[in-house]
């Protein structure tokens, strides 16, 4: 008999608003790759989706992937699905680190990746013999990888993501990925990866922007190098008529041949995670080790000579960074001639060395559903939270003046007209969107959090918006 499974992105804060800038995710495609073909799906996505009614959800098998902030929702969801007899599975970064706190609520976890272990879930359930935990390796070779299910993926989303390689030996003390003790790169074979795009092309407008989902485009290794390399050259022979954006560690431009290469392939813009402008400190302070001194304006003119846009991501409300650092933000970062600034609020994500640092000195405030970098949710060294949250504003305003934005304007408009546009986008959404924004999502949650009280009267509501 055919046998229902219900994909579900539960979202805290629903995204719809900026849907138009936002990704695909991947996670949910590459479980319905690996789910025999005698199941049908259904798919849910709050993130650009509607708000999930759990009682009209008409499945045997319930597979929600979740991050951090979202993981009320998922928890609040899976409840009501149990209530009705639904068997609930959840995977993602935030029960990768807990697995515990979510069995409260859920049948079984799916810790790291699927692809290991997700054959095995759907054979238990079938058995009636689901386990409680699963861990989905993340040293798994990728050679025999499946394609992604792009059926599975909400037509919402304006950008499409496609995925060449995975994790990152580094161990950065912030980031979540160093909850995955066997985390290890790896690249997806370039044959895989070109049937993906080709499928991906159909579908795509010619000029449209695509977006990597790795960790690190450029790789580590010299053999990493050699398969990149091999990568860009098909795609170059393909002659895919889209662009495309990817993240990167900052060396990157120490590899001008690979920079060459990506842009012939229709790289026009990396995600550089440059963090501090102290690269000095990076070491001591958030054990980011690759990085220190390396001289950051200079590495961005190699990149920029290769005719590709940087996006650098920038953290702030680290314990060496004390107010008049913050103040000067915006113009270092002009100084480096990036294009779009991201700047995070340092978030403690669960499982990592920083969580458990401030965690013991106390440090974190309640409730997981602000646990999101664009809201501060720990107490600061130097900052008070509406001062950080002040802070954070005017260093996006510092840096989008009128005379930063025609020089970025000038830099591309001969060389890359395309770009400019989808810079000004990115403008007028950081200058002027986003604030009005954040009250649209701010009365969401309200709703969101009166409705999760009218259902959870009792110590359990108290439990997962608050706990710790
Ligand atoms: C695309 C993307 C988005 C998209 C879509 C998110 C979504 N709906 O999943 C958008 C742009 C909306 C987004 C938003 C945010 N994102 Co985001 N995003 C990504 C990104 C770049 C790629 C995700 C992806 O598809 N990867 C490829 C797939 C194959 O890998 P995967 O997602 O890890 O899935 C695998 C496993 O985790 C596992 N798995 C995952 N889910 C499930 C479920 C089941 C049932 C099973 C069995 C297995 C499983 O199997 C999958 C296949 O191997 C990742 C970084 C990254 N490289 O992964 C960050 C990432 C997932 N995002 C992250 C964060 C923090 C956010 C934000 C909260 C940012 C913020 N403001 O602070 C927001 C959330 C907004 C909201 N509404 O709440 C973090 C998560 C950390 C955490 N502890 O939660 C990540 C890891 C980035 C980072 N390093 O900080 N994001
Ligand atoms: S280099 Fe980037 S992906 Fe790797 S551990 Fe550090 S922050 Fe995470």
């Amino acid at each position: 008999m055919t046998k229902k499974l219900a994909l579900i992105y539960p979202s805290q804060h629903s995204d719809l608003y900026q849907s138009s800038l936002l990704f695909s995710p991947l996670a949910l495609a590459y479980v319905g790759a690996y789910t025999p073909k005698d199941w049908v799906f259904s798919l849910y996505d709050e993130y650009v989706g509607n708000v999930v009614d759990p009682s009209e959800i008409d499945a045997d098998l319930v597979a929600m992937s979740s991050l951090t902030p979202n993981i009320p929702r998922s928890f609040y969801l899976a409840n009501k699905l149990r209530e009705r007899g639904i068997k609930v599975i959840l995977g993602g970064a935030h029960v990768s680190a807990l697995p515990e706190e979510a069995l409260h609520h859920v049948d079984s976890v799916v810790k790291g990746e699927a692809e290991s272990v997700w054959p095995q879930v759907i054979s238990d359930f079938e058995n009636g013999n689901l386990q409680k935990i699963y861990d989905g390796r993340m040293d798994q070779d990728l050679k025999d990888i499946r394609l992604p299910r792009r059926d599975l993926i909400h037509p919402n989303y304006k950008f499409p993501s496609v995925i060449t390689s995975r994790g990152c030996p580094y161990n950065c003390d912030y980031c979540y990925l160093s909850v995955y003790k066997k985390n290890k790169y790896r690249v997806l074979p370039v044959d895989t990866i070109i049937e993906d795009m080709d499928r991906m092309a159909k579908t795509t407008d010619s000029g449209s922007m695509i977006s990597f989902a790795d960790e690190n485009v450029s790789g580590y290794s010299e053999k990493d190098y050699e398969n990149r390399i091999e990568l860009f050259e098909k795609m170059i022979k393909k002659n895919y008529g889209f662009v495309w954006g990817a993240q990167s560690t900052i060396d990157i431009y120490k590899k001008p041949e690979l920079l060459k290469l990506m842009q012939k392939a229709g790289c026009r813009t990396l995600f550089l995670g440059l963090e501090s402008t102290n690269n000095q400190s990076l070491g001591n302070v958030v054990n980011k080790e690759f990085a220190v001194g390396i001289d950051y304006k200079n590495a961005i003119k190699t990149i920029h000579k290769n005719k590709i846009s940087v996006i650098g991501s920038f953290i702030i409300g680290l314990d060496n960074q004390d107010k008049n650092y913050v103040k000067n933000l915006a113009s270092q970062m002009k100084k480096m001639n990036i294009e779009i600034p991201r700047v995070f609020y340092l978030t403690a994500w669960p499982g990592t060395k920083l969580y458990d640092e401030l965690k013991e000195k106390q440090r974190l405030k309640k409730g997981w559903n602000k646990v999101r970098k664009d809201i501060p949710s720990i107490e600061y060294k130097h900052f008070k939270t509406e001062e950080i949250v002040e802070a954070r504003k005017s260093i996006y305003a510092n840096f989008y003046t009128k005379p930063y934005i025609f020089k970025i304007v000038l830099r591309w408009i001969f060389k890359e007209p395309k770009l400019v546009k989808f810079f000004l986008k990115m403008i007028k959404w950081n200058r002027v969107k986003k604030w009005e924004l954040r009250k649209l999502q701010q009365e969401q949650e309200e709703s969101l959090r009166k409705h999760l009280e009218d259902h959870f009267k009792d110590t359990e509501y108290a439990y997962i918006l608050s706990e710790y």
